[in-house]
C-alpha cells in the first residue's frame, strides 16, 4: 500500500512510519514539526536524543534501502497543500496522528486552550474534507482515544465505540446501536469527542472509508524499527505536561525522584505498549471498512491498570520511592474500568504484557538516558481549574 503518515514525527507516528515501511508498504510523512516547536516554547526535550526528520529518513534509507518520503504542511491551517500532495501521491491510506495530544498541555493557559481545539479540529476536518476533494478512495485510519468514552463504566465492559439501547416507542421497544456516550476529562480528549462527530458525517454523507482507534495510554519507547540504529531513536517524553504516567514513572525511578502518584493513585487507565501500537496500527489497515459502512472502531489498549499499582510494580522493581501527590487535574479519584477488545485479538494481536516488557524499559531507556533528564521538568503545574483548586502549585 502507498500511505501518507500524518504526525510521523511525533512518538507514535515515527515508529508507525518504520514499521510500515519495513512491512512493505511506501509511506509518506506528513508532519509540520509543531511538537519540536511546543519542547522549545516548554523549554523541555525527549529524554532520548531525537534526531531531525530528514537525518531520521536518511538512516532509515541508509540501514534498509528503503526510502521514506516527508512533506512539512500544517494540517490545520494548509488544506490546498494536503490536496496536492494527495493528487500527486495517491496514496491508498492515510494514518492521523497530527494533532495536540497532551491533556495537561490542552488545560495549561487561554493560549493552549484554543491552540489545541484549532488545531485538532481544523487538522481532521481538512483531512476529511480534502480526502472528499480528491475523489481518490482512501481508507483514513485515526489515532483516537479510550478517554472519549470517560473512565466511569457504571460496571459494564466498555464496547468498541457503539452501544446497543433500546428505545421505547410508540410501536414498543427497539435496539439501536448509537456512539457510547462521550465524556471527555480535558480539552484535549474533547477534541477527539468532536473528531468522532466529523467521522460519522463523513462516513454517511461522502461513504469515506474511516477507521477510528481508541488508544490507550502508549508506554515504551523502542520498536524493533527504532531500536536499528540510534539515529532512528524514537521521542520519550517525561515531563508534567506531555510525560504519560508509566513513562513518566519509569525515568523518575532512574534519577531518584519520588513516583508522583496524583490523589489518591485509584484512576483506573488502558494501556498498550508501543510495539503493539505499531502493529495494530497495519492491522487496522488491512482491515479497512467498505465505502458506505458507518466508522469502523477499534479499542486499541491490551491492559487496564490502577496508577498506584504501576507506581508499586516500578517502586518494587527499582526500589524507588512513592508520593502521593495534589491531583492537579479534575477527574475521579478512583475508577473502575473493563474494556472489550476482542476485534485486534481476533485479528491476530498478541500482547506485550508490563511483566514481560517494563524491566527492559527502565534498563534500556531510563537508565541509560537519565543523565539527560532535567528535575525541574517533572512536576505537573498545568492544572485544570486553577480558581476552583487552591493550594496546587500552578505552572511557572
Ligand atoms: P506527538 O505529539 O508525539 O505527535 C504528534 C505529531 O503530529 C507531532 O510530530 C506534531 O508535530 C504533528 N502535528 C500536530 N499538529 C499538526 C498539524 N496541524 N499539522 C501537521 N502535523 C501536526 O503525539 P503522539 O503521542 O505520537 O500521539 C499521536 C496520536 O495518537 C495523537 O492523535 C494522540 O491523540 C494519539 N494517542 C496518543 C497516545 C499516547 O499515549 N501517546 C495515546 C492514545 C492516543
Ligand atoms: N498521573 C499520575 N501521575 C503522573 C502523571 C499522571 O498519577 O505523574 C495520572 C493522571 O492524573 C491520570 C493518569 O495518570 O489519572 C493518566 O495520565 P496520563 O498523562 O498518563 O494520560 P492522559 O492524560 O490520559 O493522556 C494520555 C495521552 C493522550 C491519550 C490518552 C489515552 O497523552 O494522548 O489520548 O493517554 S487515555 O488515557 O486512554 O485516554
Amino acid at each position: 500500500m502507498k500511505i501518507a503518515v500524518l504526525g510521523g514525527d511525533g512518538f507514535c507516528g515515527w515508529p508507525a512510519a518504520l514499521h510500515l515501511s519495513a512491512r512493505g508498504h511506501d509511506v509518506v510523512v506528513v508532519d509540520n514539526l509543531s511538537r519540536r516547536a511546543i519542547d522549545v516554547q516548554l523549554g523541555t526535550e525527549s529524554l532520548t536524543p531525537i534526531r531531525g526528520l530528514d537525518e531520521r529518513r536518511a538512516a532509515w534509507q541508509e540501514r534498509t534501502g528503503r526510502r521514506i518520503g516527508s512533506a512539512q504542511i500544517d494540517l490545520a491551517e494548509d488544506h490546498e497543500a494536503f490536496l496536492d500532495l494527495l493528487v500527486v501521491e495517491r496514496p491508498d491510506a492515510v494514518v492521523h496522528f497530527a494533532e495536540q495530544r497532551a491533556a495537561p498541555y490542552s488545560m495549561r493557559t487561554p493560549a493552549t486552550k484554543r491552540y489545541t481545539v484549532d488545531n485538532n479540529v481544523n487538522a481532521t476536518h481538512n483531512v476529511l474534507c480534502a480526502v472528499v476533494e480528491s475523489g481518490l478512495d482512501v481508507h483514513l485510519v485515526h489515532l483516537g482515544t479510550m478517554g472519549v468514552y470517560g473512565y466511569g463504566t457504571a460496571g459494564m465492559r466498555i464496547p468498541e465505540g457503539y452501544l446497543d439501547v433500546e428505545v421505547h416507542g410508540p410501536q414498543g421497544g427497539v435496539t439501536q446501536q448509537i456512539l457510547y456516550p462521550s465524556q471527555p476529562g480535558s480539552l484535549y480528549h474533547m477534541t477527539k469527542v468532536l473528531d468522532q462527530t466529523m467521522f460519522a458525517f463523513y462516513a454517511k454523507n461522502d461513504r469515506l472509508r474511516i477507521t477510528d482507534l481508541h488508544q490507550g495510554i502508549v508506554w515504551g519507547t523502542s520498536t524493533a524499527e527504532t531500536a536499528l540504529d540510534e539515529r532512528l531513536v524514537n521521542r520519550f517524553d517525561y515531563d508534567g505536561d506531555y510525560g504519560t504516567v508509566l513513562n513518566r514513572f519509569l525515568v523518575q525511578a532512574a534519577v531518584g525522584h519520588p513516583l508522583t502518584v496524583h490523589g489518591t493513585g485509584g484512576q483506573t487507565r488502558a494501556f498498550i505498549h508501543i510495539q503493539d501500537m505499531v502493529r495494530c496500527v497495519e492491522l487496522a489497515l488491512l482491515h479497512p471498512p467498505a465505502a458506505g459502512d458507518r466508522v469502523k472502531i477499534f479499542n486499541q489498549m491490551t491492559e487496564t491498570h490502577r496508577v498506584r499499582d504501576l507506581a508499586r510494580l516500578v517502586a518494587g522493581l527499582t526500589g524507588a520511592e512513592v508520593e502521593l501527590v495534589p491531583n492537579p487535574r479534575q477527574e475521579s479519584a478512583e475508577n473502575e474500568l473493563h474494556v472489550d477488545n476482542g476485534a485486534f485479538l481476533d485479528l491476530g494481536l498478541r500482547p506485550t504484557t508490563l511483566s514481560e516488557g517494563l524491566l527492559l524499559e527502565v534498563e534500556q531507556t531510563a537508565v541509560r538516558w537519565a543523565h539527560r533528564v532535567d528535575l525541574a521538568r517533572i512536576p505537573a503545574r498545568s492544572v485544570w481549574n486553577a480558581r476552583r483548586r487552591p493550594g496546587i502549585p500552578a505552572r511557572p
